[in-house]
C-alpha cells in the first residue's frame, strides 16, 4: 500500500486503530470533549459536532457556547452537556470567554475549536489568544482555522476593509503536535494567503504534505478524496461522496476526530480513521437517501453503522 509514505486507508487499517471497549471500562476511560463551537446564527454547526463525538464513543462532551443559545443547544441531545459563555453583541463568543475555558479545561482530554464561531474579530481573537495556552490536543476547524488565516470572505473584513485573520506564525505550531487542522480548500487557501481554492486542489498531497511538515501537525485537507497528512505520512480517503457536499458535513467530521481522539488515538490515526467512517456514514446515507437528500444529520443517523460494519 505504501508509496512515498501514502497510504490509501482501507477497512483493516481503520479497525487496527479503533479503540476497544475492555469489560471492566467506564466512562472515565473514554475521555471528555470540550468543544467551542457556535454563534446565534450557526447552532446548528455546534449541535451537529457535538452529536458526533458523543456517537463517536467520547466519555463525555461537553458543548460550550455563547451564553444566549445554550438552551437551544442543549435541547437537541440530552446528554450532552452545555457551558454558556460570554459572548459580543452580535451573539459570538468574546474575549471574556478565555477565563471560564482555560478554567474548564483541565478536566478536557481534547478540545475541538471553530464550527460555526463566525469570523467576528473579537471571536477570532478569543481563538488566537486561546490556542498557544491549550495543553491537550486540539482540533481547529473551520472559523478556528480562519482566526489564522488572511480572511478572503466579505464578513472576514473589519470596517477598515482589513482582514481580521492573521497568518500563522512561519514554522507554526513547533510545540503543539497534537494539533489536527481539518480545512476544506477554501479555509486552507486563506491559511496559506493563496489566491483560490483552486490554487489548493492544483496540488493537494503537496500542500497538505508541505503544511503538516512546516507547522509538525496534523492536516485534514477535505473534499473528494480527504487527504490526512501527517509530518512524514499521509493517507488518503476513497470513502465519501458528493451528497456530502452540502452544510454541515464538516462540522460532523469535527466532532469524529475529537472523539477519537478523547479516546486516546494518536493525531494521524484519529483524523484518518475520523474520515474514513464519516465518508462511509455518507456513502451508506446515500444509498437509501440519494445523494441530493443527503444532510449532514443523516450521517450521524449512520455512524453507528459505519462503526459497526468494521466491527
Ligand atoms: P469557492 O467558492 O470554490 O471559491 P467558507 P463555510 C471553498 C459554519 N457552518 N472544493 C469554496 O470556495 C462553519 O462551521 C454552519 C473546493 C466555498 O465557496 C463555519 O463556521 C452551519 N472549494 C461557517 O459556517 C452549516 C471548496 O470554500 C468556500 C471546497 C463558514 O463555513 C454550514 C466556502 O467556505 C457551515 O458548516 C471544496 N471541497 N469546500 C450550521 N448549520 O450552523 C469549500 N470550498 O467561506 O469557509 O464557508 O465552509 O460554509
Ligand atoms: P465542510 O466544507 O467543512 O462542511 O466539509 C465538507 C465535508 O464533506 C468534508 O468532510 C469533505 O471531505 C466532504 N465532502 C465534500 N464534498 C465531497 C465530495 N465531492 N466527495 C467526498 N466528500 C466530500
Ligand atoms: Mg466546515
Amino acid at each position: 500500500e505504501a508509496e512515498g509514505g501514502r497510504y490509501l486507508l482501507t477497512p483493516a487499517l481503520v479497525r487496527d486503530w479503533l479503540p476497544r471497549r475492555e469489560a471492566e471500562a467506564h466512562k472515565g476511560r473514554f475521555g471528555h470533549v470540550l468543544l467551542v463551537a457556535g454563534s446565534r446564527g450557526m447552532v446548528g454547526a455546534a449541535v451537529l459536532a457535538a452529536r458526533a463525538a458523543a456517537l463517536t464513543g467520547a466519555g463525555l462532551v461537553t458543548l460550550a457556547v455563547p451564553r444566549s443559545i445554550q438552551n437551544v443547544a442543549a435541547g437537541f441531545q440530552p446528554e450532552i452537556m452545555t457551558l454558556g459563555l460570554p459572548e459580543t453583541g452580535a451573539g459570538t463568543l468574546s474575549r471574556a470567554a478565555r477565563e471560564q475555558i482555560e478554567e474548564f479545561l483541565p478536566r478536557a482530554s481534547v478540545l475541538a475549536l471553530g464550527p460555526g464561531l463566525t469570523t467576528h474579530p473579537e471571536t477570532a481573537e478569543l481563538v488566537r489568544e486561546l490556542l498557544p495556552g491549550v495543553r491537550v490536543p486540539c482540533v481547529l476547524d473551520a472559523d478556528g482555522l480562519n482566526a489564522f488565516g488572511g480572511g478572503e470572505r466579505e464578513t472576514d473584513r473589519n470596517s477598515a476593509g482589513t482582514p481580521v485573520g492573521e497568518s500563522l506564525p512561519p514554522g507554526g505550531f513547533r510545540e503543539k503536535p497534537d494539533l489536527v487542522l481539518t480545512p476544506h480548500p477554501g479555509e486552507m487557501a486563506r491559511l496559506l494567503g493563496l489566491k483560490s481554492a483552486a490554487e489548493v486542489q492544483a496540488d493537494r498531497l503537496g500542500v497538505a504534505e508541505r503544511t503538516a511538515a512546516a507547522w509538525r501537525c496534523t492536516v485534514v485537507l477535505k473534499g473528494a478524496r480527504t487527504l490526512v497528512a501527517e509530518p512524514g505520512k499521509t493517507y488518503i480517503n476513497p470513502t465519501g461522496n458528493p451528497g456530502m457536499a452540502t452544510g454541515g458535513t464538516g462540522d460532523v467530521l469535527t466532532g469524529v476526530i475529537a472523539g477519537l481522539l478523547a479516546q486516546g488515538l494518536e493525531p494521524g490515526p484519529a483524523a484518518a480513521a475520523a474520515a474514513f467512517l464519516h465518508g462511509r456514514a455518507g456513502d451508506l446515507a446515500a444509498a437509501e437517501r440519494g445523494q441530493a437528500s443527503l444532510l449532514a444529520g443523516n450521517l450521524l443517523e449512520y455512524l453507528p453503522a459505519a462503526f459497526h460494519e468494521l466491527g
